[in-house]
């Protein structure tokens, strides 16, 4: 039995500097919960970028020790390659097309592509350091999509899953990027490629049948005698984690500060890394909406919400970051009085606690992407509603939709159905709200992060059974 290695862009590290001195820390992101169980198992590891980039041989070093005891393993960045590769050919090409923005944010530079190209073979360099025929390798998101086909390449007989972690998009959408093929070609590589939605499965397979084209059955793709699978895997929380979050003893005493500071207010949540596919300024058109045509609201409702800076160096980035302002504060000016401000806005990440403080204490969350592979924020506030109270507002173009039948589901382009959705929820009898919370809360915990690693991994071996028995016969 071979060990696993799990491959992403970011490893799941904090690594801060002081003085020529790295410290690490583990970082508390979904993924890394999830496939914790697996690279801290003996043999496993973890390869990805440590998320700084250094370029001295000794500072490398001493990362690179600090990371080996941790069971994970560096992929260095140069501050090109971290701005062609990453800023670059992933956040202005791939992160745009994918989610349907290809038209205004996306710009097809070569250098950006010969860059993704390389990086890729960086990772595949390190990868072959450590990979033997035998082991399983689990490959993650829209920053690797050549690399399965790249260590195909060095060793035919390894087991690869590749996840794709936001949409998938039509193939009329993909078809526009000029290296289409190449990706296609790359994702190929894997045994088994997984997406949160059936949608995203669809897609990618009318994708390979009309531009490459290869012969597609069902969900199977037949590639140079090989057999590749995609199927839907939708990823989910550790929910547990949340729901005992609220009975910490700080985030307890957030939530009674919360509950006093808006006692007499009906508290909406919308928690986001600053981003486009969001939804954001749509958002805000929905609540400005409420408060123009429907003044009965005005200071019994309240808007917290915390944008976090995301890839903020991205010019379309600072510009979304610019409007999200300007329009929180033509909001405020125009509507705030003496004792209530409709929005309260910040523009930074909070703790874990005050996120769990936030999700338990907040009436209503409103979580409204434009599109969005899954969305874990929403199943997070569910998680933390251990009362079974409080009500989800969530767009159908999340992949969490597919899952979160019982929340109030809305298209974030209407503005009007997303503000009659809010007053809704804020009118809903506590026996509806515990009905559909008691659902939903059931949904997540059924469908929870260990269930998703699982269903994965068990798909991927049950993938390589059947090239086996296809190769025998
Ligand atoms: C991509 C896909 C897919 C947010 N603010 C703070 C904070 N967060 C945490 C949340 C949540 C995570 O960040 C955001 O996850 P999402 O799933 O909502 O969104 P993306 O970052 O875009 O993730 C997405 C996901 O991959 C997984 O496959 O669901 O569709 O786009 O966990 O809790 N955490 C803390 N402070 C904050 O201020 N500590």
């Amino acid at each position: 039995m071979g060990k696993t290695i799990i491959i992403s862009n970011r490893l799941p590290v904090k690594v801060k500097e002081n003085n020529g001195n790295y410290e690490l820390s583990a970082s508390e992101g979904g993924l890394a919960t999830g496939l914790g169980t697996i690279y801290k198992q003996d043999g496993n590891i973890w390869i990805g970028w440590p998320g700084v980039t250094v370029d001295e041989p000794a500072h490398q070093e001493q990362i690179a020790n600090k990371l080996h005891d941790l069971s994970l393993v560096p992929v260095y960045l140069t501050q090109e390659e971290y701005n062609e590769y990453y800023e670059g050919f992933s956040n202005t090409v791939l992160w745009p097309v994918f989610h349907y923005y290809a038209s205004t944010y996306t710009t097809y530079k070569p250098s950006n592509w010969d860059y993704y190209r390389s990086v890729n073979h960086k990772f595949r360099d390190v990868v072959l350091e450590h990979a033997q025929p035998g082991d399983t390798i689990w490959i993650h998101d829209y920053q690797l999509l050549l690399l399965p086909a790249l260590i195909r390449q060095q060793l035919p007989d390894v087991t690869i899953g590749f996840f794709l972690h936001i949409p998938f998009p039509s193939q009329e959408m993909f078809r526009l990027i000029p290296w289409r093929m190449e990706l296609l070609k790359g994702m190929l590589g894997a045994d088994l490629v997984g997406f949160h939605t059936f949608d995203d499965v669809r897609h990618f397979l009318s994708s390979v049948s009309r531009i490459m084209p290869m012969q597609v059955s069902s969900n199977t793709i037949t590639c140079d005698e090989r057999i590749v699978v995609a199927e839907a895997y939708p990823m989910g929380i550790d929910e547990q984690k949340y729901a005992s979050l609220t009975q910490e003893p700080e985030v307890q005493h957030q939530a009674e500060q919360i509950k006093l500071v808006f006692k007499d207010v009906n508290l909406i949540l919308s928690i986001d890394r600053l981003d486009y596919s969001k939804g954001i300024l749509h958002r805000l058109q929905a609540f400005e909406l409420l408060l123009k045509e429907n003044p009965e609201y005005v200071g019994k409702v309240a808007l917290y919400m915390v944008v976090v800076p995301s890839r903020d160096q991205v010019p379309q980035y600072m510009e979304l970051h610019n409007q999200i302002d300007k329009k929180v504060g033509n909001i405020n000016a125009m509507y705030r009085t003496m004792d209530w401000t409709p929005i309260h806005y910040y523009y930074r990440s909070v703790p874990i606690e005050t996120l769990s403080a936030l999700y338990s204490t907040a009436d209503v969350a409103l979580v409204t992407p434009m599109r969005d592979g899954m969305n874990l924020v929403c199943k997070e506030y569910v998680a933390s509603r251990t009362n079974n109270d409080g009500v989800l507002i969530l767009s159908e173009m999340a992949g969490a939709s597919r899952e979160l039948i019982d929340a109030l589901i809305v298209n974030p382009n209407n503005v009007i159905q997303v503000r009659d959705a809010i007053i809704q929820a804020v009118n809903m009898p506590l026996q509806e709200q515990q009905t559909r919370m008691k659902q939903l809360r059931h949904a997540v915990s059924k469908f929870n992060i260990s269930h998703w690693v699982n269903l994965f991994m068990s798909g991927l071996s049950e993938t390589k059974f059947l090239q086996r028995a296809m190769q025998t016969r």
